[in-house]
């Protein structure tokens, strides 16, 4: 590699509601670059809050004259980089989404940007598209199911922050309606609903009301952890009949494993199995049905194939849930997804509530699809006059928004507002 550009950029997003509170109105993202001496440029994608870019940099620094071919080598030099211990719980942060918080992990989720970069820019040098790279598409598109929040019409007044016109969704009909414009808009065919917002009762109803617009098509639930264990039962039992699958109803795999023994329902997981350290027990004790990967954090692509290979030898599913992210991350979700035999359940995209991207083009959804790239790399363009008008408003800010923070988002409305204790319910 002849050099390694890091443009950390600040994205619009809208006002959706999560157990620990609501979205800031931009979040940030870590955009890598990396180029070889051929003058070849590969890009990558990633979480973007600070603990991520302090490692990105240092990691950034030592890959001059490293070959973009050799990613196992890559990530012996990711292994190096120090991880400060303040950054670190060692156990599931209840102010994060994705599980336990440890530094191979955090490592693992930055090197996974630069992995995807190396393989985008190796697959231009030799004229392949990444998932050629990777084995081979086994089908030629991926499909997502629609990504369904409750949310307010807009970000509370006096927050600088964009307009999106998805309208506000805070009740069964709001829920149903947000649903309907995603079939429209992009012809999605399956549901999940972030729930853990409101008490289980309305989120029930909620379910109910997209089962009877919707009748036969899947659907999820998925409140990060919210439940105690005997709401998820109760939840798993009232809903049973129309659930796809319960996605980390509660906390932990102890108390995914007590829901599971209490329920047919299947439970599939971003949460309690996010690094292969965490799989012995959780299979062991039938904690999950299905393990949904995010590349970022799993490591990327390689490793995801390696967690959908492991999954398979235990009969458990495999899939991808997601969280606020770019095109370029959604190429590589796509890409590697075409490569996993056994995928049965359609993967969650945050994409279309992003109305801002650094491509030149936006990747489509067409009948709940994205068609697998078959251009060179990850078939995708960056758009260097949006990067730069995204970073530009990520080095304005005051700090405020560099690290995403759903409860300080709360607070602007409710002073009071801490992240909840779990479970909630
Ligand atoms: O963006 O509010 C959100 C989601 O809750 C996200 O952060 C989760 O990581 O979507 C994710 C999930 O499936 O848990
Ligand atoms: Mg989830």
């Amino acid at each position: 590699m002849a050099g390694v550009r890091l443009t950390p950029v600040l994205v619009a997003d809208p006002p959706l509601l999560n157990t620990q509170g609501v979205h800031q109105p931009y979040t940030p993202r870590l955009i890598v670059e990396v180029e070889t001496a051929d003058g070849i440029t590969g890009v990558g994608e990633t979480y973007g809050d600070t603990k991520y870019l302090e490692l990105a940099r240092p990691l950034a620094d030592r890959l001059t004259g490293h070959q973009v071919s050799d990613l196992n080598g890559l990530f012996r030099l990711a292994d190096q980089v120090a991880v400060d211990r303040s950054r670190i719980s060692g156990q599931v942060d209840v102010g994060g989404l994705r599980g336990v918080q440890t530094a191979d992990k955090l490592r693992l989720s930055v090197v996974s940007a630069f992995e995807v970069a190396c393989l985008d820019a190796l697959g231009k040098a030799l004229g392949l598209p990444v998932h050629a790279l990777l084995g081979g598409k086994v089908r030629d598109a991926v499909e997502y199911s629609a990504y369904l929040f409750y949310k307010w019409d807009g970000h509370p007044a006096g927050v600088a922050a964009e307009k999106d016109d998805w309208g506000a969704a805070l009740d069964p009909a709001g829920i149903v309606a947000q649903a309907r414009t995603f079939t429209e808009r992009y012809g999605f065919t399956s549901f999940k609903l972030k729930g853990g917002v409101f008490p289980p009762e309305e989120e029930i109803a909620a379910i109910r009301a997209l089962a009877e617009a919707f009748p036969g098509h899947p659907l999820r639930l998925d409140p990060n952890g919210a439940w105690s264990v005997p709401t998820s039962v109760r939840v798993a039992r009232e809903l049973g009949d129309v659930l796809e699958y319960l996605e980390d109803p509660a906390l932990g795999t102890s108390a995914m494993a007590e829901v599971a023994r209490e329920t047919g329902v299947p439970l599939a997981t971003n949460m309690c199995v996010t690094t292969f350290a965490e799989i012995p027990e959780a299979f062991t004790k039938g904690a999950v049905q299905v393990v949904l990967s995010d590349h970022h954090y799993w490591g990327g692509l390689r490793n995801t194939q390696q967690l959908a290979a492991i999954c398979r030898t235990f009969g458990v599913g495999v899939s991808m849930h997601s969280n606020t992210h770019l095109g370029i991350s959604l190429a590589a979700m796509t890409h590697v997804a075409s490569t996993v035999p056994d995928l049965h359940h359609a993967c969650d995209s945050h994409y279309p509530w992003q109305a801002e991207d650094v491509l030149t083009e936006r990747l489509v959804f067409d009948g709940g699809r994205v068609a697998v790239p078959d251009a060179p790399g990850l078939g995708v363009e960056l758009d260097q006059d949006r990067l730069r008008f995204l970073h530009r408003r990520w080095l304005d800010d005051d700090g405020r928004l560099r690290d995403r923070d759903d409860a300080a988002a709360m607070r602007v409305v409710e002073p009071e507002w801490v992240t909840p204790a779990v479970p909630r319910w």
